[in-house]
């Protein structure tokens, strides 16, 4: 299979609703992606503003082995300014729908033609590569689609990106759509950009490629215009393990995704499939019991292979086995019946609680076997305190804070102090992280923190 994938997250995915990111950070997200391998990054559309130029003209300028692409509209300036910046290929953006013709751009079908032909010659002419992308392909009529099509490859370009601009495909129309319009067009390379607006996204991307396409669009953690594009760790996981292609480089997947995570605020869901902090985590007895006795039992492929880990988690669900693996992860050792006992009290306890910490099951084990456990349990609460600069509306920090993944809350408070967070992390090295990236928010100038030894709810009981 000759399957290519453009990441677009420094184009659509920076149309993500709240999301831009810093030239410095477009470098940095660029080279990671090219890391994995990625065939073509899409840098941004350099009209758009100073500093996407800046960073397309930084992109293009490293020599990356992806090829570098600027996206414009069918506007000379915006072509000419795609080739000042070095990149290797051009995007000519045109309508090709008849609602976008009549009702967005006013032009007939014969205007749009002659258009798309002129905009095309003149970026070849600047020795420029053209995709083109007929934009709300998918709602375009066909007859047109193809004259449209056919007016750009005869005019130089070489790709054409049939854009499922609205999310409104399903993999089986979709299949069909792609492979008529792929036997009926001139020769060319064929794109996908599918939006994800009812969640086919990918499955509909990876019918298309099946139908005879050969690159899907992608952007990190799925960002992109609305609710966004095909998932760049999903995409590359389904080829990778479901179709066997292992081409890019999937140890890279993560540092990606979490690079972008903080970087654009955007914060992946648990259930994320691939990138989701459940994606690996294992709950029921049923479960955990054959994922100790044979991991495949209920995953697709080792977590390890994208540098994660399986987590049991332990609360009423869960069996013997589980507790028991919990127990030795600790080296708390228990004989049959404190077992029972200690699972026992979990059950109970767990109906009364929404979460269940390794603290707690520590300390149930205590409690149950009368001998305390020198053990660090996995998870640190914390409370940072922030002093801001004189200058800075507190308030604002606040609500920079409110988008950290780890802080669970923030009060601004009175005295030494102006703002309190209370965080959660997964170990010494995560709030380490936390705390380096708090003393880059613009206004915040010292920061204290506090850990959590224990917490005591208001009715007695601690946690
Ligand atoms: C846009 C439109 C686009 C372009 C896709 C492409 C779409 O955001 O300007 O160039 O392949 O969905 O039609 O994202």
């Amino acid at each position: 299979m000759k399957l290519k994938i453009l990441d677009t997250t420094l184009r659509d995915g920076e149309q993500t609703p709240y999301v831009n990111f810093t030239v410095d950070e477009k470098v940095e997200i660029a080279k990671l992606l090219d890391k994995i391998g990625v065939d073509m990054i899409e840098a941004g559309d350099p009209s758009v503003s100073p500093k996407i130029y800046e960073a397309i003209k930084k992109i293009a300028s490293l020599n990356l082995n992806a090829e570098i692409l600027a996206h414009s509209l069918a506007k000379k300036p915006g072509i000419d300014k795609a080739k000042e910046c070095g990149v290797d290929r051009v995007v000519v953006l045109y309508p090709t729908s008849k609602i976008h013709l009549e009702t967005k751009v006013y032009k007939t079908e014969d205007e749009a033609i002659q258009i798309i032909e002129e905009h095309i010659k003149y970026a070849v002419s600047l020795g420029l590569k053209v995709r083109f992308t007929p934009e709300d392909a998918t709602r375009t009529e066909f007859d047109f689609l193809v004259r449209a099509c056919n007016a750009a490859i005869n005019a130089g370009a070489d790709r054409i990106s049939y854009a499922d601009t609205l999310g409104i495909m399903q993999p089986h129309i979709f299949y069909d759509k792609v492979k008529k319009l792929k036997d009926t067009i001139l020769p060319c390379e064929m794109d996908l950009h599918c939006h994800d607006d009812f969640g086919l996204a990918l499955a509909n991307g990876m019918a298309g490629i099946r139908a005879g396409a050969n690159c899907i669009h992608v952007c990190v953690n799925g960002l992109g215009e609305r609710t966004g594009v095909p998932d760049l760790a999903e995409t590359i996981m389904s080829y990778h393990i479901l179709e066997k292609l292992e081409k890019y480089n999937i140890e890279h997947i993560m540092e990606v995704s979490e690079y972008v995570e903080r970087a654009s605020g955007f914060f992946i869901p648990n259930n994320n499939p691939i990138t989701g902090l459940n994606a690996f985590s294992h709950k029921s007895g049923v479960h955990t019991d054959g994922v100790l006795k044979n991991p495949s039992t209920y995953e697709a492929f080792e977590p390890s292979l994208i540098g994660r880990e399986r987590t049991i988690i332990v609360d009423k669900y869960t069996g013997k086995r589980a507790v028991l693996s919990k127990l030795e992860h600790y080296d708390i050792e228990v004989n049959d019946e404190e077992l029972r006992k200690i699972i026992e009290e979990i059950k109970n306890v767990g109906d009364d609680r929404k979460i269940l910490h390794d603290t707690d099951i520590i300390e149930i084990a205590e409690k149950v076997t009368n001998r305390t456990s020198d053990v660090i349990p996995k998870g640190i609460n914390a409370l940072i305190l922030i002093s801001v600069e004189a200058e800075v509306y507190t308030t604002t920090v606040v609500r920079h804070l409110k988008n950290f993944k780890h802080i669970k809350s923030v009060f601004e408070i009175t005295g030494e102090h102006d703002i309190s967070a209370y965080i959660k992390v997964q170990n010494t090295a995560e709030l380490n992280t936390l705390i380096e990236e708090l003393r880059t928010v613009q206004g915040i100038k010292t920061t204290s923190t506090k850990i959590v030894l224990k917490k005591h709810e208001s009715n007695g009981k601690s946690k």
